[in-house]
């Protein structure tokens, strides 16, 4: 008798002791036999092109790893979508359909819209944009870069040179800008910053304007180039991935200059590769990376990056730019970085 109450007793205590863990776990919305539960966490970082050539996807992978190797038993794995754009949400829904994820990271623009289906087939799958803007999105968390800044600071050096007697500077005030693709970020932020920063330096500077129509073909970039230096422009700035590599070479045969985005580059084209800017991609994605892995990541928010944050700046400590761009213009640009960077100009980013 006493045996059996005592029995009652514990199933009792167990159960209203184990009650909230059931209902706690069942709200979570992962089934104990998901691949997930219970398991080490585990990245899978989607690079919507090929990383190599890509310094913003090369940062991505770089940014994750180094978050994924500080935190033992955790994992990571990349997947290269390739440049054919019509395939990204059928492969990015064979690796969420694994289930083994418990965070899908990538990087562009484009990403967020990519992934809305797939999102809403797997309802416990979640996703973290960088270099991209989804607000509201109870799976999706996001970070845009503030564009106009990164690109302002590069027309304003194009603006300076153009304006120059610098050696491969012509009388002529136009400037060129080659991309890989148009695209909203591009066309709001990337154009009309390059546009506005030159033309803070003389309003008079016009922009050539042409489009490679992919992010590989240096052969198809380097056609492009020669046609506007042909039709006198002396600075080109270049947003295309590896097809960038066409533009270098034909700037350096025809004694041009060129405006890079996203990384430092002057090493791969010394005296050719007058300005780069820079995303502070790895920085972002070690942070973000860390935090999900510590479930420190609120889905449903986007935030908005800039110079003043630190995640965005213009390069000017590398011997290659001082050795290219003579002092009296780093100056200027020094003035106009400084302004952008203690938020003296502030330039918005609009709405995507
Ligand atoms: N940037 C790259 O450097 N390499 C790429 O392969 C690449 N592919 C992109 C594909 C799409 C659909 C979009 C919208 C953007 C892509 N970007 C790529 C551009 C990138 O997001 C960013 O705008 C630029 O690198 C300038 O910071």
């Amino acid at each position: 008798m006493k045996h059996s109450r005592l029995f009652s007793w514990i199933i009792i205590t167990s159960l209203l002791l184990a009650g909230p863990a059931l209902i706690f776990s069942a709200g979570s919305g992962e089934s104990a036999d998901s691949p997930k539960a219970d398991k080490p966490f585990s990245l899978a970082v989607i690079v919507p092109g090929v990383t190599a050539g890509s310094p913003i996807y090369e940062q991505l992978v770089e940014g994750a790893r180094k978050a994924i190797d500080e935190n033992p038993g955790t994992s990571m794995k990349v997947v290269e979508l390739g440049f054919n754009q019509a395939e990204w949400a059928e492969k990015l829904t064979s690796v969420v359909a694994t289930g083994i994820y418990d965070v899908v990271i990538t990087s562009n623009p484009s990403m967020p819209f990519v992934s809305m289906e797939v999102a809403e087939q797997f309802p416990d799958q979640k996703f973290i944009f960088v270099d991209g803007y989804i607000d509201g999105h109870p799976q999706m968390a996001s970070y845009l870069y503030n564009q106009v800044e990164q690109s302002y600071m590069l027309g304003h050096l194009a603006g300076l040179i153009t304006t120059s007697s610098m050696k491969g500077a012509n009388p002529s005030l136009k400037i060129g800008m080659i991309v890989a693709q148009e695209y909203p970020a591009l066309n709001k932020m990337i154009i009309p910053g390059f546009e506005m920063g030159a033309k803070a330096v003389n309003s008079g500077i016009t922009l050539d304007y042409r489009v490679v129509g992919n992010w590989y073909d240096a052969g198809k970039a380097g056609e492009l180039a020669k046609s506007m230096v042909d039709a006198e422009v002396d600075v080109i700035g270049v947003v295309a991935g590896g097809a960038a590599a066409g533009v270098f070479e034909v700037a350096k045969l025809r004694n041009k200059y060129v405006m890079y985005w996203d990384d430092n580059a002057y090493a791969q084209a010394p005296g050719v590769i007058a300005g780069c800017g820079a995303l502070k991609q790895a920085k972002l994605v070690y942070e973000v990376v860390t935090d999900a892995l510590n479930g420190n990541i609120v889905y449903g928010t986007a935030r908005v990056l800039s110079a003043a944050d630190g995640y965005i700046e213009f390069i000017t400590d590398d011997p290659n730019y001082r050795a290219t761009v003579p002092e009296s213009v780093r100056e200027k640009q020094q003035t106009v970085i400084n302004a952008i960077v203690s938020g003296e100009l502030v330039l918005e980013a609009p709405e995507l």
